[in-house]
């Protein structure tokens, strides 16, 4: 892709409740097992939090889950589910994660959120 000069500060977004799931952690295969997540991007990373509260940075007793998207693969992966809109995120250490909303627009969102994350941030 082409980006201009200093490039541009990705999309952070937050607020939608993302269903994930783990399929392998650094290479190791993972039983399926859907979970909704709030999820927040950051400029290097998403985060996956458990409690929403925590998208504010409030404690909430909740954990996140830190997904570093330096060296990440984010691809659309509709054979890896039953489920539509679902799309892979394959960090640089082998941990692969599938994420899906119920709707095409929160998902592509998303989608594109993180792959201009992946992008800027595999550059530095
Ligand atoms: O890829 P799979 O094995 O068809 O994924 C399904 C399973 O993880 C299933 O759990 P059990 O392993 O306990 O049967 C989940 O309930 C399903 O949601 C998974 O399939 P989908 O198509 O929803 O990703």
């Amino acid at each position: 892709g082409v980006l201009g000069v200093g490039g541009a500060e990705p999309p952070e977004l937050k607020g939608d409740l993302l269903n994930v799931a783990k399929i392998s952690d650094g290479g190791k295969k993972q039983r399926k097992n859907w979970t909704g997540m709030w999820g927040e991007l950051t400029s290097d990373q998403l985060l996956l939090h458990k409690e929403r509260q925590q998208e504010a940075g409030m404690k909430a007793g909740g954990k996140t889950d830190v997904v570093q998207l330096c060296g990440a693969v984010i691809e659309w992966t509709p054979d890896k589910s039953s489920r539509k809109n679902v799309f892979q995120i394959t960090t640089h250490t082998g941990s692969e994660y599938l994420l899906q909303a119920e709707s095409y627009s929160t998902a592509s969102k998303w989608f594109d959120g993180i792959r201009k994350t992946v992008d800027s941030s595999s550059k530095l």
